[in-house]
């Protein structure tokens, strides 16, 4: 075993190999868990043992197994504090969406939509709709994006992947059937925003827990997403922006909602995650599709109000 390029700097292999312990050790500061990796030396001239940090480790409840060196996973007091703190099982589960995704990246990528669909089914007693959106699709989407950034995929495999993306989520979505009751909720992209896999996945989640959905996505002139509000009424609206440069655009087609409805509006999507001192006048969320259900309950909560519905003023 080979030791790791950090410890190797502090420490030589005789010492890993002889008089050593690795093991994590964790300390509260305000209430907040955080762990070390330590490498544990007798010190001969005083009698005592003591410790040299080969990692910080972070936050215990933010500990993956990529946190810790290759070398030093297997050790049996490493092992031994992740089962004790329960991280060895979210561990598993992290390893289980790795290989996951590496056979769900080739399929897409091969526009292999039968295959793709067989994956979710055979998976989705431990991943469920939501989850499968956000921890599988998501992820390969996004790495998909950065290979072609980084040229190492061409645009047509990147197109070929998209388009059987979207494929897999609108078989989904047809699996569950479109309620005629539940609360309405229109989704859109703001003008000049063309991504609308997101919207899809949205599409497929909220109909699958019920909701009545209206998705107009992608990019349509602000009039008209406001005159299909006003006409639809729905309870909520989802904007999903990808683009940074369509925060101004999403900000305006809010101001313009804004002016005529009273209807609660929702921002998310990549671009609001990667948002930095931009301020939008809705509810902003970059949580996990595992908790739309309760934010449409809290837009509903916070209603302002209600304005009149106006098509003409
Ligand atoms: C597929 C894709 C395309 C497809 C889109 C097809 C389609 N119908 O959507 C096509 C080929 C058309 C395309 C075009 C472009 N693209 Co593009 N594209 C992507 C790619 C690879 C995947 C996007 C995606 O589908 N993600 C998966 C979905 C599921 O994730 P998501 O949208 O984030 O949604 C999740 C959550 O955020 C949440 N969510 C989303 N919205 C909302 C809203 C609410 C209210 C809530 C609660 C939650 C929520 O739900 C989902 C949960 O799983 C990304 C890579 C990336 N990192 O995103 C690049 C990427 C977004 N594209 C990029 C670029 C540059 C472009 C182009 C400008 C390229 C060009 N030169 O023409 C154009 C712009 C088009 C336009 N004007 O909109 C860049 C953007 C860089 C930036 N940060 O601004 C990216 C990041 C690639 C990269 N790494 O550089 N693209």
């Amino acid at each position: 075993m080979a030791p790791c390029r950090i410890l190797s700097t502090i420490l030589n292999n005789d010492d890993i190999l002889s008089n050593s312990l690795v093991y994590i050790r964790s300390k509260k500061i305000k209430g907040i868990e955080y762990a070390y990796l330590v490498h544990s030396v007798w010190d001969e001239k005083l009698n005592t043992s003591r410790q040299k940090t080969i990692k910080y480790l972070g936050k215990v409840s933010h500990i993956s197994i990529d946190s810790i060196p290759k070398e030093f996973q297997d050790i049996p007091n490493v092992r031994t504090f992740l089962v004790n703190h329960n991280i060895e099982n979210k561990i598993n589960v992290q390893k289980e969406h790795t290989k996951i995704r590496k056979i769900f990246f080739n399929l897409l990528i091969d526009g292999n939509l039968e295959g793709a669909i067989d994956v979710y089914d055979t998976y989705s007693k431990s991943l469920h709709l939501s989850n499968f959106y956000d921890y599988i699709l998501k992820i390969v989407m996004y790495e998909i994006g950065d290979l072609w950034k980084n040229k190492k995929l061409e645009i047509a495999q990147e197109h070929v992947a998209s388009n059987t993306a979207n494929s897999f989520v609108k078989t989904l979505t047809e699996r569950t059937s479109a309620s005629q009751q539940g609360c309405k909720i229109v989704i859109c992209t703001p003008e000049g925003e063309w991504h609308n896999l997101g919207c899809n996945v949205l599409q497929s989640v909220l109909q699958n827990k019920g909701f009545k959905v209206f998705n107009i996505s992608p990019s349509l002139p602000h009039d008209s997403v406001v005159n299909y509000i006003l006409d639809v009424k729905p309870d909520a609206v989802f904007i999903s922006v990808t683009l940074a440069e369509n925060l101004s655009s999403c900000k305006r087609l809010i101001h313009k909602i804004e002016s005529k409805s009273s209807v609660p509006i929702a921002v998310g999507g990549l671009a609001v995650k990667e948002m930095k001192d931009q301020k939008l006048d809705a509810i902003v969320s970059t949580d996990d599709l595992d908790s739309v259900s309760s934010l449409v309950k809290t837009m509903m909560k916070n209603q302002k109000k209600p304005k009149p519905y106006n098509k003409k003023s």
